[in-house]
């Protein structure tokens, strides 16, 4: 399709206007143009890489493997680029989608620091009209919002902490020119995988680190190390084969270690019949990841009750001050509700004598002075200020801009009740819009190189599909959406990420006011394609095109 049949076409500034240069961004701006669309992408920060452009925070890195964590659209690019350790640095992968950039002649068609304020639904010429940040106005017939599952950062509204006179910045949102720590009294807030990683390295160079913990986290050690020749050339002989069964996998990883197949039990024998010195061994033997090797924990919560005592007695055995550790020592919630984080070093991190935890359940937060933070109890002197505190996950990007589709709707005010979608994919009352790794569709649950590709590939073929049949205008229809939603819910409703003491991002728990929705599709990335091949395969049903 070079044309897309319409009195308007000479008017469109592009085919397809993606937003975000991020991974989604790039793979969708090589795809589409290679076919003959024309594209223009438009992203808000001045450099590529979405994710890893933004999140430069010591110690920042990628929790699946970089062999895995790559784009295996291209063999000759799987062979030439070269990976160094076992988890990739911000700083590698940063360069890698830069790469990626120049290699295919992607920046041509990229507007740098040109974030968008609005989209509108043109209901008269079927077409997306994009307010930009620079004051300009696009027009395309289809828009495609790689707008990123965690791109907007979220900031605790403590009393005070716009008087904070030192240096205050977001793990995500980290100044490329870098901000001085060495020698700084540094407070962070937050325990998740952003401040999990940080705490050890800002341990390292702060003269002393504070950390504000709300929730205890379930962390494991990576194991990360740096990849020999030998190793990266075996993967690299069968590279073809790893792709294969990324793209037929429940995580799109092939399963050589990583975050996303955490959940996944690598033992058959269930805690709920093992003895204490069974359970002794498994300490023994596998340390922290005794917690996670049985068959039932992901499944029944008593179980994973069980699996939480053996990952608390390795904090116990692990953190020198017994006060200090029953603070690490995650309670109240279930191995498997939240993300997985892999750490190095985090828990022996608390042993150093320059680092202190707050437990803010113990010690809750009663303002920020120019100074410092004030606790009831205390008070920490702090000249940098660290907020890794995550992210308004999933819908965050798109609620924040004026998203108006048919009959001037706002998007925000359609999912006020939480996101609703066709596949993740489209928007009932949003024609012509694609989202990529969008809300119900599997997203943060796989590894995102292999997802992408097959995500954006199938939005490829459809407007490939439209353009051959002159069709202008492809709208969801509500029964379909509807019947979509139904079953995401379905397919979450008796997992960990679902238990009534699960309070975490996947379930918009860490914004306040935002609904308990589960955000992402819990059915894996299998399924997940065959549901979408399947409506691809039966003319895009649920889909009404003219
Ligand atoms: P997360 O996982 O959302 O972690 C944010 C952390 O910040 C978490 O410990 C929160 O505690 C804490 N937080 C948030 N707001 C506050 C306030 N107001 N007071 C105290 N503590 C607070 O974000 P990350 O950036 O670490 O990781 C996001 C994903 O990026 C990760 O899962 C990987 O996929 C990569 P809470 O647990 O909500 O009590």
């Amino acid at each position: 399709m070079s044309e897309l049949a319409s009195p308007t076409t000479a008017a469109l500034d592009a085919d397809v206007i993606v937003v975000g240069a991020g991974m989604s961004g790039l793979y969708a701006l090589k795809v589409l143009r290679e076919r003959g669309l024309r594209v223009i992408v438009l992203e808000k920060a001045p450099a590529v890489g979405g994710t890893w452009y933004w999140n430069r925070y010591p110690g920042a890195r990628c929790d699946v493997p970089s062999l895995e964590y790559s784009f295996g659209f291209d063999p000759e690019l799987e062979q030439e680029w070269v990976w160094t350790e076992h988890f990739a640095t911000q700083a590698e992968i940063e360069r890698y989608l830069n790469h990626v950039a120049d290699r295919y002649d992607l920046r041509r068609d990229i507007r740098l620091s040109c974030g968008i304020t609005a989209a509108t639904w043109d209901a008269d010429t079927n077409t997306w009209v994009f307010d930009t940040e620079t004051g300009e106005q696009l027009r395309s017939r289809f828009a495609i919002m790689a707008t990123g599952g965690l791109s907007v950062p979220h900031r605790p509204d403590w009393p005070g902490i716009d008087s904070f006179a030192g240096t205050i910045v977001q793990t995500s949102l980290w100044p490329e020119e870098g901000v001085e720590l060495e020698g700084k009294r540094i407070g962070i807030v937050g325990t998740g995988s952003s401040g999990v990683q940080s705490i050890p390295e800002l341990a390292k160079v702060a003269e002393h680190l504070t950390v504000f913990q709300r929730t205890a986290m379930f962390t494991w050690p990576s194991q990360n190390r740096p990849l020999t020749h030998e190793e990266q050339a075996a993967v690299k002989a069968t590279y073809r084969d790893l792709r294969e069964k990324q793209y037929h996998s429940y995580a799109a990883a092939a399963g050589t270690s990583g975050a996303v197949i955490f959940a996944v039990p690598t033992d058959d024998r269930k805690i709920k019949e093992s003895t204490p010195e069974e359970r002794e061994a498994a300490l023994a033997e596998h340390g922290f990841s005794a917690s996670r090797i049985w068959a039932d924990t992901a499944t029944d919560l008593d179980a994973n009750a069980m699996a939480v005592e053996l990952f608390n007695e390795m904090v116990r055995r692990t953190v020198d001050d017994p006060e200090v550790a029953d603070s690490l020592c995650p309670k109240d919630y279930p191995i498997g509700c939240k993300r997985p984080v892999l750490d190095a070093g985090y828990f022996e991190t608390f042993n150093r004598d320059n680092v202190t935890l707050v437990d803010l359940r113990k010690d809750a937060v009663v303002e920020v002075t120019p100074t410092g933070i004030r606790t009831e109890h205390g008070f920490a002197e702090i000249d940098v200020l660290v907020l890794a505190t995550g992210f308004d996950a999933m819908t965050g990007a798109l609620t924040r801009i004026d998203v108006r589709g048919e009959g001037d709707h706002l998007m925000r005010d359609d999912w006020a009740d939480g996101p609703r979608t066709y596949l993740g994919i489209s928007v009932d009352g949003y024609p012509n819009m694609f989202m990529c790794v969008g809300p119900s569709s599997p997203a943060v649950l796989a590894n995102y190189p292999p997802q992408i590709e097959l995500q954006v590939g199938w939005i490829r073929d459809f407007l490939l599909h439209l353009g051959e049949h002159g069709i202008t205008r492809a709208a969801v229809e509500p029964a379909a959406q509807e019947a979509w939603c139904e079953h995401v819910a379905d397919v979450a409703k008796d997992t960990m990420f679902m238990a009534d003491s699960c309070n975490s991002w996947y379930i918009g728990a860490n914004i306040e006011g935002k609904p308990r929705v589960f955000l992402a599709y819990a059915g894996g990335l299998v399924a997940y394609m065959e549901r979408c091949n399947d409506v691809a395969a039966h003319g895009y049903e649920g889909y009404a095109l003219s």
